[in-house]
């Protein structure tokens, strides 16, 4: 394999080392044989300038992933946009200047696939950036990672920083946040799920219409996909990661119900809403890079909820 850029013997940032997108990174990059460096919310508030310059010039990373954002899933994006909006520019405004300024050899910058259009066709092409009007429910968050994708390819464009992003598409997987209300659905549906099966209730409730299809991604596939673009793209624009395993929200609640074993009725909510009606990514250019995910859905959920129920206590906070 040809490698554009080795990540051997390189200090590499994962910025939001301890989210789940981090931490996968994390897990990811112990076999690469660099030095992996992460702050903690405690010690270094990305959204403070000073603080990430200061902490950057001391730490010296060759390498940069821009792991660290708020995010959350449909309700906790339309009842918080100003923190969304402003958390996630800061973020990402501070950790790429700041690369800038010390030198960083290489960064890669994750968005993700609600930048593009609402009704932008099907499967989303790199190209359908900002085509038409974004989704409501997630404009904020939206618009501050075009802000990201955009900043990055500036910084190549006006100084030839090597600077990179990447678009996953709907990511899950051990770490998530199972919070009810806060995130995002298919953690939110393990946990209801488990829940009533404990319970045993006699139905789950689901937001929406069940109708909107999402793609999901396995976080450790996610993982593999950003080390190899780290080390193998070097381009102006972004470049979609997503799994092809695209389902309806009524199948996906179907499909943990069988891996959780719960056996009650699933019962939709119209009242809530639905987001986006699809958003499938087109990834003929990672494709061509010879990379596919490994995680099969099915296998996945049944991992992320034994993860869960190992980790029961924690997530339940
Ligand atoms: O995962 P989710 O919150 O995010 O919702 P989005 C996906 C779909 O699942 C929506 C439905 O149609 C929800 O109405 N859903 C059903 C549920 N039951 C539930 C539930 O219990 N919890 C949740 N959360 N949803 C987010 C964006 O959009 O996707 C973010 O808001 C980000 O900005 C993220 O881009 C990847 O896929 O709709």
């Amino acid at each position: 394999m040809r490698l554009s850029y080795a990540l051997k013997g390189k200090r590499v940032w994962v910025a939001g080392h301890r989210g789940m997108v981090g931490a996968a990174l994390t897990r990811r990059l112990a076999r690469e044989d660099c030095e992996i460096l992460g702050a903690g919310r405690d010690e270094l508030d990305l959204r403070d300038q000073a603080a990430v310059k200061a902490w950057t010039r001391d730490r010296k990373p060759h390498a940069v992933f821009v792991a660290a954002a708020k995010v959350g899933g449909i309700l906790a994006n339309r009842d918080h946009p100003a923190d969304f909006l402003y958390d996630n520019l800061m973020i990402e405004a501070n950790v790429i200047h700041a690369s800038h300024e010390l030198g960083v050899e290489k960064l890669l910058f994750l968005g993700s696939s609600c930048i593009y259009p609402k009704h932008a066709a099907q499967p989303m092409r790199e190209t359908d950036l900002l085509g038409g009007p974004l989704e409501p429910t997630n404009e904020p968050y939206a618009v501050a990672k075009i802000a990201g994708v955009k900043l990055a390819q500036a910084y190549r464009r006006q100084y030839g920083d090597d600077f990179i992003s990447a678009m996953p598409t709907n990511l899950y997987g051990p770490g998530d946040n199972f919070d009810l209300v806060g995130s995002h659905v298919l953690p939110a549906l393990i946990r209801k799920a488990h829940d009533a099966k404990l319970a045993q209730r006699d139905s789950i409730e689901v937001w929406g219409t069940g109708t909107p299809r999402r793609e999901f991604l396995h976080v450790d596939d996610l993982a593999d996909a950003c080390v190899l673009l780290m080390q193998r793209l070097s381009a102006d624009e972004h470049v979609n990661v997503g799994s092809g395993q695209e389902l309806s929200i009524r199948a996906l609640s179907e499909l943990i119900a069988r891996v959780v074993g719960f056996r009650g009725a699933i019962v939709f909510d119209p009242a809530k809403p639905d987001g986006a009606p699809r958003k499938r990514l087109e990834t003929s250019k990672l494709d061509a890079l010879g990379w596919s995910p490994a995680i099969g859905l099915e296998r996945g959920i049944a991992q992320t909820y034994e993860w869960y129920c190992r980790n029961y206590d924690l997530v339940r906070l």
